[in-house]
């Protein structure tokens, strides 16, 4: 019989970071607040939640890293919107932004997730930011209490 793990989303008494960019903030904020609601949804206090402005997606990494590696949290979850639109450099704070993430997890050993909006326009964002597209917020801090979970149960690092 194969043994098959996976996280769950029971978060009672974890602690979470939340990492937030303000570029944007009229999409951020809407990001913050879904992913607050999925922290209240799966029985995690107000009092075990960070939330951390920083001035935009580019930062993000520097503060996930810190927040990540300082052993108080189960979790970092980041969140921004980078819009083609406005930026001549799209590419590289949304690049950037990604390979930073992805290296504060990797960094630590705690999971970091990825909630940075890339999109063409600032109503693309707001679809995706509690609107007909769901809310990006809510679906990294989702994934951040599932690995959290997932983990614990996985084997130390040697
Ligand atoms: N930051 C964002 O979060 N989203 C953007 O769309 C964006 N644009 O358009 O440039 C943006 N730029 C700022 C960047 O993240 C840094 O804060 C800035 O370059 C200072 O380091």
């Amino acid at each position: 019989m194969v043994n098959e793990i996976r996280g769950d989303l029971h978060a009672r008494g974890r602690r979470f970071a939340i990492t937030v960019a303000r570029f944007n903030e009229i999409v951020t904020r809407k990001l913050l607040d879904g992913a607050l609601e999925a922290m209240r949804s799966h029985d995690v206090g107000d009092e075990d939640v960070d939330v951390v402005w920083v001035p935009g997606a580019f930062e993000l990494p520097l503060a996930a890293r810190r927040l990540a590696q300082s052993g108080i949290y189960d979790g970092v979850i980041c969140l921004g919107a980078v819009i083609r639109g406005e930026t001549a450099h799209f590419e590289h704070v949304a690049g950037q932004a990604a390979a930073g993430i992805r290296e504060a997890a990797e960094a630590s050993g705690v999971p970091v997730s990825f909630g940075v909006l890339t999109t063409e326009t600032l109503e693309q964002a707001l679809d995706r930011a509690g609107g007909k597209h769901g809310n990006k917020g809510w679906d990294a801090a989702v994934a951040a209490i599932e690995m959290a979970s997932l983990l614990e149960q996985l084997p130390k690092e040697g």
